[in-house]
């Protein structure tokens, strides 16, 4: 019995094992033609997730959706549209940063207690350690191991519950907004991972640079041999200082240390950043890309490559990233397509084109649980009160209003046993909806259950047993709140042209921090200096809500100037607000109070104010890509008109 019992326990925990490991391919997967609001599904499929290992299943069907769009999408650049004509001149090369952060979760939770610091420590959701410190590491631990094996091989080793994100979500935003204080094109991957398209920003430091020498380590590159490269490649060498820069200033100002790659696209920058951990940075050559695509170790290495993808080009014979380089084309034309066996094969020959492109809000919120069983009615209520509680507050934080409801659930089936995800939605009621951005932390508006359990009663007969496995809540269609569309009212959907939400991941942006405004920094002082706005003081996102205590501020940069102006906005309401520090507040004291008013909701919003250049697209992708949120294009374009100075930037 008791033997049956344990060999019960190892199935579990290996199953447990598997899809976390499945998981952590997913995520280390990414799409490299991703459009916006493939990014902003990517990433919200990963900051959902409560239990990463349970939603491995959920997130290989994402993957492999994601894949199918990687495979069928064409360049996304006219850049790469260009490459592919061969006509045309070769693109500008391209200088891409990667930044990982180390032991993420764990890092999180020695900021929080540093007198987790110096022991061991591995943090535990269900039975598996998802992360550990590097201390733990160098006694044997390791990612994904199961907490049974990690306290065997350590006996001290500290386990802190990781099941919460909170704290982790948190501190991966203020990672990208420090980023984006920095250079506008950041995209998230994961909580811990972003890219920075610094291209620009080193065109424009190259004139102001005489000598030239690589920051950290250079792939596959002895150091002597590297100092003589730096001039032939002057632009990846000046990146790999300004990965440095971007490092040190993550350090600083948010207590993180981690990983940096820089290389020429995201494929090779996202492949060459973990070369040494942790704590450093790695360049890649041109002439090195070959080497780094012959190290992988499997087809799956290659970012994008799924599980299921890699079972097709298994059942080709195709094991190695060698193997897939040198398979005819016509046959994986054959198989895939002749899109996707172009992307395929390029990504095998270390070819990526993909833009990085700066990641908006997440479309929808949502909030889940997994169990072994579930199985009564109360138990279920008791669920989905709790994962509202807390997605309610999220909600909150986030301050727009959503519109639609969704409920998930997975029902135990052997024969399909991870798959099975069924979902029903409805419209949320504006009152509820108004209620859900004004909601307490704990105040689950009451007919939010309601609808909850109507949705589940359409799901799961509950006059018959049942199991469930898993339970998702999820706000999706989210729109600025009600209140602040009837305010700004007609003159703002005017100038934004979608009524899309705004872009958290821009909205810290403000109009000083344009590329040009940091480059004169950098060429002036020889070092990055962030120009981060004042913190308003209206809370937009939970990432806005973290806990001082979490973010030691040593080196606080340089605030931007910027002028105080009073307006009358409401009837109810006179404030003083600090105009963007472009804004002539003249010219701005002439304009009529209303507008006024609009506009600067639109500042205390922090809709960014500065035009930033769009990457060209093909058309059919720009309808697809406005119904995304907070795209560049958004840009405030009555605050340009204040600011005629910054066209010329
Ligand atoms: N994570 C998770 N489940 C997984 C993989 C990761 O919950 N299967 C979480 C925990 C990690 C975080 O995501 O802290 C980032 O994942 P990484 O793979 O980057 O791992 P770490 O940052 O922890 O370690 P490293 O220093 O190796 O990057
Ligand atoms: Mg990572
Ligand atoms: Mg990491």
């Amino acid at each position: 019995m008791n033997g049956g019992f344990k060999k019960l326990m190892h199935v579990f925990k290996s199953n447990m094992l598997l899809l976390k490991l499945l998981y952590i391919d997913i995520l280390c997967g990414f799409n490299l033609s991703a459009s916006q609001a493939k990014a902003s599904r990517l990433f919200s499929t990963f900051t959902t997730h409560k239990f990463a290992m349970e939603s491995s299943e959920d997130d290989l069907e994402e993957d492999e959706t994601e894949w199918k769009q990687l495979l069928t999408d064409s360049p996304p650049t006219s850049r790469a549209s260009e490459s592919s004509i061969s006509k045309t001149p070769t693109p500008a090369p391209r200088v891409i940063l990667h930044f990982d952060l180390d032991c993420f979760y764990a890092q999180v939770e020695m900021i929080r207690n540093p007198a987790l610091r110096d022991v061991p420590l591995g943090i535990q959701q269900k039975y598996i350690i998802v992360t550990c410190n590097y201390v733990a590491r160098q006694q044997g631990v390791t990612k994904l191991m199961s907490v049974t094996d990690a306290k065997q091989k350590c006996p001290q080793l500290v386990l802190v519950k990781g099941e919460d994100l909170t704290h982790y979500r948190e501190m991966s935003y203020q990672v990208t907004d420090l980023l984006l204080s920095f250079c506008p094109l950041v995209e998230r991957l994961g909580f811990d991972e972003n890219f920075v398209d610094i291209t620009e920003m080193i065109e424009k430091r190259l004139p102001c640079t005489t000598e030239f020498s690589f920051k950290g380590h250079v792939y596959s590159t002895s150091s002597e041999a590297a100092k003589a490269k730096a001039s032939i490649h002057p632009d990846l060498a000046l990146g790999s200082h300004v990965a440095a820069e971007l490092r040190e200033a993550i350090l600083c100002q948010l207590g993180l240390t981690g990983c940096a790659g820089v290389a020429t696209s995201k494929l090779l920058a996202k492949l060459v950043s973990g070369t040494f951990k942790p704590n450093q940075q790695t360049t890649l050559l041109p002439e090195n890309v070959d080497d780094i695509m012959g190290s992988l170790s499997s087809l799956r290495k290659i970012p994008g490559v799924g599980h299921q993808t890699a079972k097709r080009l298994q059942a080709l014979g195709l094991i190695t990233v060698r193997d897939l380089q040198l398979f005819p084309q016509a046959e994986l034309i054959k198989e895939l397509g002749s899109q996707s066996a172009a992307r395929l094969k390029n990504l095998s020959l270390g070819t990526d084109d993909s833009p990085v492109n700066p990641t908006g809000a997440p479309q929808s919120l949502s909030d889940e649980d997994s169990f072994k069983k579930m199985s009564s009615v109360k138990e279920v209520m008791d669920k989905i009160q709790q994962l509202l509680t807390s997605l309610v507050e999220r909600m909150r934080k986030d301050g727009r209003q959503p519109q639609t409801f969704r409920l998930s659930v997975r029902k135990f089936s052997a024969s399909n046993k991870w798959y099975s995800r069924e979902s029903r939605q409805c419209p949320i009621p504006n009152h509820v909806g108004h209620k859900i951005t004004l909601a307490s932390t704990d105040d689950v508006p009451a007919q939010l259950l309601t609808m909850a359990m109507k949705l589940f009663s359409k799901m799961v007969d509950t006059a018959a047993p049942f199991h469930l496995t898993l339970i998702n809540v999820c706000f999706s269609n989210l729109q600025k709140r009600a209140s602040a569309a009837r305010t700004i009212g007609a003159i703002t959907t005017f100038f934004s042209p979608s009524a899309s939400p705004q872009n958290p991941a821009q909205s810290q942006i403000d109009s000083s921090t344009s590329g040009s405004g940091v480059d004169d920094h950098l060429c002036s002082l020889g070092v990055m200096t962030p120009l981060i706005p004042e913190k308003n003081t209206s809370s937009l996102t939970s990432r806005d809500a973290a806990s001082p205590q979490a973010t030691p501020t040593q080196n606080t940069p340089s605030k931007p100037h910027s002028s105080t102006f009073s307006y009358g906005g409401d009837a109810d309401t006179t404030a003083t607000y600090r105009l963007p520090p472009n804004v002539d507040p003249q010219v701005f004291s002439q304009l009529p109070a209303n507008l006024q008013t609009e506009l600067m909701r639109e500042w205390e919003q922090r809709r960014p104010v500065l035009k930033i250049p769009t990457v060209s697209k093909k058309p059919g992708r720009e309808a697809k890509e406005k119904k995304g949120t907070g795209r560049r294009s958004q840009a405030n374009s009555l605050l340009d008109y204040f600011k005629p100075a910054l066209d010329k930037l």
